[in-house]
C-alpha cells in the first residue's frame, strides 16, 4: 500500500489503517512517520487523499491517582456519543509502575464503550526516554485526529514530569481534583495547577467538597494575582503594586466545576467549560492559538530525538564513546568533551 494509500484510509476513519498506524509509529517502522507527517501537512487538503478532518479538539484529562480520571472519560465518551460525536480516548500509563495492579481494573469501565464504532481506545506507555511519553500520546492523538475522530480525550496521572507534560500538550487541560485536597498535595507539588483551563471537583458527593472548592477559588486568584502582577511588571516596571489589587477584585479566570462522574452529575458543565476554553481561544489573534500545543509537541520531539541521538553516541564505535575514554583517561574535561559531541550531534540532525 503506497503513503497517499494509507493517508486516504486514515483520513477515511478506517479503523484498521488507524490501528496500523498507531502501531507502526509505535514500533518506529520505516515510512509511519512520513504519513504522519503527510497526514499533519498545513494545507494538506490534496482532495485524491481525502479531506482533512476540521480541527478537532484534544482534551487532557488529569490529576492524582484514583481522583476519577477514567470514570470522567467513560462519562465524557458518553456525552459525546450522545452528540454523535467520534470519540479517541489516549490512556497514559504511568512511567512508574504503581501497586495494586490498578492500571488495567480503572480502565474496565471505559472499556465497555470498546465495541461502539465511534469510540478508538489506545494505552500509551512511557519508553524511558525523556519527552518519548509526551511524543507517543500526541502521534495518537495526532493520528485520531486526522481519522475524523473529533474529541480526543487524554487521560494521565498528574503525578511526575512527563505525565504532566502531556496533560499541557492538549488544547484544553482539565485538572481533576477531590475534596479533602490534602490528598492531592504530591499533584498540586507537581505544578499541576499552573497548568489547568478547566479545574473538576470530582466526587462532590463526598464531604467536604463546598470547603474544597473555596480552597481551589483561593488558590487559584492567589495565581491570577501574581500572574498578572508579573505579567504587568514585565510590560511596566513599577507598576506592581498598582496591580495587585486590580486584579484580586477579578474573578479568577479558571472555571470550577463539580462533578459525580459516577452518575455524570456535572458533565454538561464540563464539557460547557472546555468548550468555553476553545471559544475564548478563538478571539485570540490566529498565530497564537494552539501555541502552548505547538510548543509542547516540538519540545517532546526534540527530546526524544536528542535523548536518542545522546544514548548512540555512547554506544560502542560512537564519537561519545572515544570522547567518554579520553575523559577517563584525565585526556580532557568533560566540558570540552561536551562541547565537541554537541558540535557533532548537530551536524548529525
Ligand atoms: N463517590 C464517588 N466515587 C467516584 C467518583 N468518581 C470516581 N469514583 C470512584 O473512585 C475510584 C477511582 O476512580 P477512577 O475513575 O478509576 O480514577 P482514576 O483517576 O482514573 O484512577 P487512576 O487511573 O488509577 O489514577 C473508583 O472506585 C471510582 O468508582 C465520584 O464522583 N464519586
Ligand atoms: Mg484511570
Amino acid at each position: 500500500m503506497t503513503d497517499a494509500d494509507r493517508v486516504r484510509r486514515v483520513r477515511g476513519g478506517d479503523r484498521r489503517a488507524i490501528a496500523a498506524l498507531i502501531r507502526d509509529l509505535d514500533d518506529d517502522r520505516a515510512g509511519a512517520r512520513d504519513v504522519l507527517r503527510a497526514l499533519q501537512a498545513p494545507g494538506a487538503a490534496d482532495l485524491s487523499q481525502g479531506i482533512p478532518s476540521p480541527g478537532g479538539i484534544v482534551v487532557g484529562i488529569t490529576g492524582g491517582p484514583g481522583a476519577g480520571k477514567s470514570s470522567l472519560v467513560d462519562a465524557l465518551i458518553t456525552h459525546a456519543r450522545a452528540h454523535h460525536q467520534r470519540v479517541g480516548v489516549v490512556a497514559v500509563d504511568p512511567s512508574s509502575p504503581r501497586g495494586g495492579g490498578a492500571v488495567l481494573g480503572d480502565r474496565v469501565r471505559m472499556q465497555r464503550h470498546a465495541t461502539d464504532e465511534g469510540v478508538f481506545i489506545r494505552s500509551v506507555a512511557s519508553r524511558g526516554a525523556p519527552g518519548g511519553l509526551s511524543r507517543s500520546a500526541m502521534d495518537v492523538a495526532a493520528v485520531l485526529l486526522a481519522g475524523s475522530f473529533s474529541r480526543i480525550l487524554i487521560e494521565t496521572v498528574g503525578v511526575g514530569q512527563s505525565e504532566v507534560e502531556v496533560a499541557a500538550a492538549a488544547d484544553v487541560t482539565v485538572v481533576v481534583m477531590t475534596p479533602g485536597l490534602g490528598d492531592d498535595v504530591q499533584t498540586l507539588k507537581a505544578g499541576i495547577l499552573e497548568i489547568a483551563d478547566v479545574l473538576v471537583l470530582n466526587k462532590a458527593d463526598r464531604p467536604g467538597a463546598e470547603a474544597a472548592v473555596r480552597d481551589l477559588q483561593a488558590m487559584l486568584s492567589l495565581r491570577h494575582a501574581s500572574a498578572s502582577r508579573s505579567a504587568l511588571a514585565e510590560a511596566e516596571p513599577g507598576a506592581e503594586s498598582a496591580s495587585g489589587s486590580a486584579s484580586d477584585s477579578r474573578p479568577a479566570d479558571v472555571p470550577i466545576v463539580k462533578t459525580v462522574a459516577l452518575t455524570g452529575q456535572g458533565v454538561d458543565e464540563l464539557v460547557a467549560a472546555i468548550d468555553g476554553v476553545i471559544l475564548a481561544r478563538t478571539l485570540v489573534p490566529e498565530g497564537q492559538r494552539g501555541r502552548r500545543r505547538a510548543e509542547a509537541r516540538i519540545r517532546a520531539v526534540v527530546m526524544a530525538r536528542t535523548d536518542a541521538a545522546v544514548r548512540a553516541a555512547f554506544a560502542p564505535g560512537g564519537s561519545g564513546a572515544s570522547l567518554a575514554d579520553d575523559v577517563a583517561a584525565l585526556k580532557l574535561d568533560p566540558e570540552t568533551a561536551a562541547n565537541v559531541l554537541m558540535t557533532h550531534l548537530r551536524g548529525g540532525y
